[in-house]
């Protein structure tokens, strides 16, 4: 690898955080290029769990340059909690760089996103609440605040612009009481001081890098079912969690990719609302969740669970440019008798192989299911891929020849070593 992007494939929650964590052990620098934190990646070391939303998980292993890029929204708050929860755990920070073109969450962001999500009544998205669609929506507007903003003379008079239109929305539509600019001020300078020794242009780090052939892992987070052009719109976060992204999230040319691994789960998970053909609401959907451990780590939300969906898979082959994927959580898969796989939708008499553009379409759509013998075994202990028992390596095999992409990666379990390297 020289560079190299993590990308989610599914809804997100697909065990990132732990492919990211294995593949950075080879990196020289490792880029967030996308979301904020609304994401939430669990990273066992040992026996110990890291939970992180903003920095990069590289940061766990010591050598490597962590880059939040310019795509990446920040809430300094929760950026500089991590910080202190890091090094309070002995990990040094050291090597953290946040790109000053990056977008501020601000206290009005997170009040919107809920007020807004209240307003939707049963429409809701289902939103983290963490103030990132809010804060996209300024970026789009082109009234965003930066972090070179923060760290600049002008920031008193932009974070006074937009204090009071916000306030103006807030007050009118929300009959609410509004944010008092001083303190936002007071609070916020005091962020930007203890930011500004990681803050720096990384897209030169990024570019420099990849010209000296060293190792760059670019980590996604969500995933392409969230991604704001490519995911089941309007239950999407507002961000590009795909593949493509990284161009514009971190400042990197597409000819200076290499390889994107995609991140599969072996069944298929969603938090939040929106529309999902393969959920599971009987004693199957409740056994993937209890075995999975599926509760969202950044809300602690029950994750919604179904079978493994090959359609949207073999989408995220597509949109992504997978070379290769990293299928998860196989072991959660032991002890069933049968397990079915989603190959198609049926919508009324048409059999539908691409994934639709619109939810309303897919609402409709039916799974035409395939069904495959399980296995019994414990598999969490096994290194080899030839040592899986035959049902599992059969259904491996099944999934790579409908989504059409190979498995260069299975885990079975949370662990780092629990990870089967195929060559
Ligand atoms: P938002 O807060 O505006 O981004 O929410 C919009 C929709 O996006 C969904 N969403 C998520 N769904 C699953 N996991 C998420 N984060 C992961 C976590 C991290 C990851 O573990 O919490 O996979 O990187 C995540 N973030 C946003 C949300 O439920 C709404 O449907
Ligand atoms: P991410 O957001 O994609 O990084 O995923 P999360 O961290 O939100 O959720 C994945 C969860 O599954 C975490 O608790 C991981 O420790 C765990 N996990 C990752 N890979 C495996 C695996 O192969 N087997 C099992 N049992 N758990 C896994
Ligand atoms: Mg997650």
């Amino acid at each position: 690898m020289s560079s190299l992007i993590v990308v989610g494939s599914q809804w997100g929650d697909e065990g990132k955080g732990k492919v990211i964590d294995f593949l950075a052990e080879k990196a020289d620098v490792v880029v967030r290029y996308s979301g904020g934190n609304n994401a939430g990646h669990t990273v066992v070391v040992g026996e110990e769990e890291y939970k992180l939303h903003l920095i990069p998980s590289g940061i766990l292993y010591g050598d490597q340059i962590c880059i939040i890029s310019a795509g990446v929204v920040i809430d300094p708050q929760v950026l500089l909690s991590e910080i202190e929860y890091l090094n309070k755990k002995g990990i040094s920070t050291d090597n953290l760089r946040i790109d000053e073109r990056a977008h501020i969450i601000f206290p009005y962001h997170k009040s919107l996103d809920v007020l807004e999500e209240e307003k939707r009544g049963s429409e809701k998205i289902g939103t983290t609440k963490r103030g990132i669609g809010p804060c996209y929506r300024d970026k789009t507007e082109r009234m965003g605040i930066r972090v070179c903003d923060m760290l600049s003379d002008t920031f008193k008079a932009k974070l006074e612009r937009n204090v009071s239109a916000q306030n103006k929305l807030i007050r009118a539509v929300y009959d609410n009481d509004g944010f008092g600019f001083d303190e936002i001020y007071e609070q916020y300078m005091g962020y930007a001081e203890q930011m500004k020794k990681y803050v720096s242009d990384t897209s030169v780090t990024v570019f420099n890098a990849i010209k000296e052939g060293k190792k760059v892992l670019f980590e996604g987070a969500q995933g392409t079912l969230l991604d704001l052009d490519y995911g089941t719109y309007p239950y999407v976060t507002s961000s590009n969690p795909v593949a493509g992204g990284v161009c514009t999230g971190a400042g990197v040319g597409p000819t200076m990719i290499n390889e994107v691994v995609g991140v599969v789960k072996a069944y298929t998970t969603r938090v939040g609302k929106g529309p999902f053909p393969t959920e599971l609401f009987d004693a199957d959907g409740e056994r993937l969740r209890t075995v999975g451990h599926e509760f969202g780590t950044t809300t602690g939300r029950s994750r919604r669970c179904g079978w493994f969906d090959a359609v949207i898979v073999k989408y995220a082959v597509r949109i992504n440019g997978l070379t290769s994927m990293a299928l998860t959580k196989l072991d959660v898969m032991s002890g069933f008798e049968k397990i079915k796989i989603c190959v198609g939708y049926k919508k009324g008499d048409q059999i539908i192989s691409e994934f639709p553009s619109n939810i309303e379409d897919l609402s409709k759509c039916e799974p035409v299911y395939e069904e495959v013998d399980g296995w019994n075994e414990d598999i969490t202990g096994i290194d080899k891929f030839e040592d899986l028992p035959e049902n599992a390596k059969e259904y491996v095999e099944k999934l790579e020849e409908l989504c059409g992409v190979k498995a260069s990666m299975v885990a079975v379990g949370p662990k780092r070593k629990q990870t089967i390297v195929r060559s």
